[in-house]
């Protein structure tokens, strides 16, 4: 029987994790669909039909097709009633986590993985991307400051995003450990039931009922 959500994406993928990662938590399988980036396939009519903007990840439930990863997040949050906000307070914080790991995080620390793993730009850009990278973990450190999670007393989607741009730090030639909130937080995730790092939760091809 095919699983109640198809989850179309890249392993490499960060924002694809971040939906991967939500579904783990929550405990619900999917059906994975791997989207090859190299071969061009996100850019193909069959895959602009799941997503317009040609990115991934792509998510399919109830016949509705989907796509920006923290959208994503805030639909399977309402969906579940999981890792959502416990107060309309709350339901804000996230939105505003959700927007800055899109705007900071997938502009420095995500850019300087991919240009450290597959562009290899010119060095003086690349040292501009690490100064900008750098400066972001040093203001999200500074900001878990005394914080188990970042919104409330329980972690949220907000953890969930965030996590999912910054557990490729070490491919961005960025270690955990020069950022102590940042790895006391990333230990409180790792922690969740059913959590798993990105290579062992996203398949290498097609694959149903993931779990
Ligand atoms: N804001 C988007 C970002 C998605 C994104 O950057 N996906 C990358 C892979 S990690 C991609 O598809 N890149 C190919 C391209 O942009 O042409 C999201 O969160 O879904």
């Amino acid at each position: 029987m095919a699983a109640a959500y198809t989850l179309y994406g890249s392993f490499l993928s960060g924002p694809t994790y971040k939906v991967g990662l939500m579904l783990a938590l929550c405990g619900l399988p999917f059906d994975y669909r791997h989207v090859d980036l190299a071969k061009g396939q996100h850019k193909t009519p069959d895959f602009l039909a799941l997503n317009r903007f040609g990115q991934v990840p792509a998510m399919v439930h109830d016949g509705q097709t989907m796509c920006q990863s923290a959208a994503i997040l805030l639909y399977l949050a309402e969906q579940t009633g999981k890792f959502g906000g416990a107060t309309p307070q709350e339901l804000q914080r996230i939105r505003e986590w959700l927007m800055w790991e899109t705007d900071r995080l997938e502009s420095s620390l995500s850019r300087t993985r991919f240009f450290e793993r597959f562009a290899k730009p010119d060095p003086a850009v690349l040292d501009y991307m690490r100064k900008y990278a750098d400066m972001v973990l040093g203001q999200f450190d500074a900001l878990l400051e005394g914080k188990r999670f970042l919104v409330g007393e329980r972690p949220t989607i907000a953890d969930i995003a965030v996590f999912a741009a910054v557990v490729h730090m070490a491919e961005a030639k960025f270690e955990p450990g020069d950022y102590p909130n940042v790895k006391s937080w990333w230990d409180r995730i790792a922690a969740l039931p059913g959590f798993k790092l990105p290579y062992d939760l996203l398949p290498k091809g097609d694959q149903d009922a993931v779990r």
